[in-house]
């Protein structure tokens, strides 16, 4: 159908009116958030049948599978791979054919003070795909195809069986201190020699590759990418390298191993965001053994939500227990791996999203960011109970969060937020300090929003925080470090892209994730670029906040998060 063709004053009064009504109706998100939640999904790859909905304006096949791509790409990160909502709005047919497409096209071009990007006016869309789009969201969203046991065999490869694994370390690295490095562009992980900053291998992993996770005795190492592909490294090798892979769903982030007492290195976990299911796998081969869905009720509301994605994932150091954290329903599953023929599965509600955490000092409890709720969820493993849901600043985004005794509140854990600029600092020792425990006990002032995570070690006096998401590239390409003892003095900034020595060529560069050596004295920092441009890891002599290293090499495209085996396998943070 031919679609209306707007006067410009027609448009401007329509698009007015779209965005008022929209920002009445929206808590608002900033631009960093838009950005880092509207990352490109690789379902838009997969087939799917055109649904149709006969009140919504006609499309031809071809058109609707170019939609379906764009959507994919550009528009499922928020509004979800059903479209019934996250970060962004619903946008399902029963509220999209109401509107109709000259409004909906309004909203697409010009955007939104809520968050929602000025598509057409950005250069990002044509007109005709923003018409395209704006007759899509009113048919009926095409569903990505399930996922089960057979397709994970499918994709599920042992390339060095257990047996012919080597019985003992053959290599004459330290590995309790090789960094994995995500190359998140290439698909691939760097493994970096800690001490000598030496690149040891470069491994073909998922696209997109996401997190990297250890096995409980500190030899195994899993990478997860966006396509939901799991890389299992042997760090004994000669040359560590994969020995065994497995797709675990079409599109996930999270991986995790068993760490409890009796069940080390026996079984890992990984959580989809599509299909909305985990699956737990043997921990010598990856062999998938157990697939759960977590479709279900929304906590508070109870009303039934068709795709809540996995998020974080640990595994407890108190009992044979993962904490698995699902998105959209705001649950905390705490599933009991003891018995994979009678699964146990305790249900903690808290609210929605759920997505980054980490454990406490004393790593009894988890702290995870409800970030579309602005709090954190404190999750007591021993007992299987929300023990505090703390309120916090707008949008927090720990990372694993950052652990320290503070002068006045004892044991706190910290936790940046993309939506402002504070730290928030939450007290966890329930036991001495018990007035200030699961409390925001302190705010910490920052240079602005947009930070992603926050990082300190118990050997060290500083807690480091990144900001990769802030519009500045001053506070974007810099790291602010406090004085954990003088915490009044506020912060110092480190300029790290600058001390990364790359010729500034006007390319986006940001500085991103802390991350300790094992000893503690020195921290690592990615200098991400685009794909196209020179990258860098940075390292930060943690006393004296001198550079200590820089490490460049063509190899290194895109290096996001880095993963400290030692850190990682015992949740030092
Ligand atoms: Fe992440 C952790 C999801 C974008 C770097 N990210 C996580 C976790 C989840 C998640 C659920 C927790 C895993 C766990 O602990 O088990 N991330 C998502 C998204 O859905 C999102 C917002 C959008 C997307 O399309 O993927 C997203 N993440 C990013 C990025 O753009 C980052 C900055 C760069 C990159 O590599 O893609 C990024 N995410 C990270 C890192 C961690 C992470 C480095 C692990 C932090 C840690 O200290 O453990």
């Amino acid at each position: 159908m031919k679609t209306r063709k707007l006067s410009r004053v027609a448009a401007l009064a329509l698009s007015a009116l779209a965005l008022t009504a929209f920002a009445q109706d929206k808590k608002g998100i900033t631009a960093g958030e838009m950005n880092y939640q509207a990352g490109a999904s690789p379902l838009g790859s997969e087939p799917m049948v055109q649904s149709t909905n006969p009140k919504a304006p006609p499309m031809t096949q071809a058109e609707f599978d170019v939609a379906r791509k764009i959507y994919f790409e550009r528009c499922a990160g928020c509004h979800g791979v059903l479209r019934k909502g996250a970060t962004g709005k619903p946008l399902t047919p029963d509220l999209t054919v109401a509107k109709g497409t000259d409004y909906l096209k309004i909203f697409i071009a010009y955007g939104s003070p809520a968050g929602m990007p000025n598509w057409q006016t950005s250069g990002e869309m044509t007109e005709a795909q923003v018409d395209l789009m704006a007759r899509y969201i009113q048919h009926e969203p095409p569903q990505p195809p399930e996922f089960g046991m057979a397709d994970m065999k499918k994709t599920w490869k042992v390339q060095v069986a257990p047996k012919d694994r080597p019985t003992k370390k053959m290599n004459k690295f330290n590995i309790e201190n090789i960094f994995s490095t995500t190359l998140r562009d290439t698909g691939e992980i760097a493994l970096i020699d800690g001490d000598t900053k030496q690149i040891i291998n470069i491994i073909k992993t998922g696209y997109a590759v996401h997190i990297s996770r250890m096995s409980a005795s500190g030899r195994y190492l899993f990478v997860i990418g966006r396509d939901a592909k799991i890389n299992m490294i042997d760090l004994w090798m000669e040359k560590p390298d994969s020995v065994a892979e497995v797709r675990i769903g079409l599109e996930a982030r999270s991986v995790e191993t068993s760490k409890a007492k009796g069940y080390q290195d026996k079984l890992v976990i990984a959580g989809a965001y599509w299909p909305p299911q985990f699956t737990l796998m043997d921990g010598d081969t990856l062999e998938p053994k157990k697939i759960v869905a977590t479709r279900g009720m929304v906590v508070g509301t109870q009303e039934y939500h068709p795709e809540p994605r996995v998020a974080s994932i640990l595994g407890s150091h108190y009992k044979p227990e993962f904490i698995v954290n699902i998105k959209e329903t705001g649950k905390t599953l705490m599933v009991d791996y003891s018995n994979l023929d009678a699964l146990k599965i305790t249900e903690i509600g808290s609210a929605p999203f759920l997505h980054d955490g980490g454990l406490d000092a004393s790593k009894r409890y988890f702290m995870v960011a409800a970030n579309n709720s602005n709090k954190i969820a404190a999750i007591d493993t021993k007992e299987g109970k929300l023990a505090g849901l703390v309120e916090v600043g707008k949008i927090p985004h720990p990372g694993r969060g950052a652990n320290f005794t503070h002068p006045k509140f004892g044991p706190v854990w910290a936790t940046g937020h993309l939506g402002d600029e504070t730290i928030s600092l939450i007290g966890t020792d329930p036991k001495k300090f018990k007035q200030y425990a699961f409390k925001e006990v302190a705010k910490l002032t920052g240079p602005g929003g947009g930070a992603l995570f926050v990082k300190s070690h118990p050997k060290s006096n500083n807690l480091w925080s990144d900001a990769p998401l802030n519009p500045d590239p001053k506070i974007s390409q810099s790291i602010v470090v406090y004085d954990i003892k003088n915490l009044d003095k506020g912060y110092k900034v480190l300029p790290i892209a600058e001390w990364a020595g790359i010729k500034p060529d006007g390319g986006a560069m940001r500085v991103v994730q802390p991350e300790y050596n094992k000893a503690g004295d020195e921290v690592w920092f990615a200098v991400w670029s685009a794909k196209n441009k020179q990258s860098a890891l940075v390292v930060v002599d943690d006393k004296t906040l001198k550079l200590k290293a820089v490490i460049k090499d063509p190899r290194l495209i895109t290096p996001t998060g880095h993963f400290n085996v030692y850190n990682t396998q015992h949740d030092v943070y």
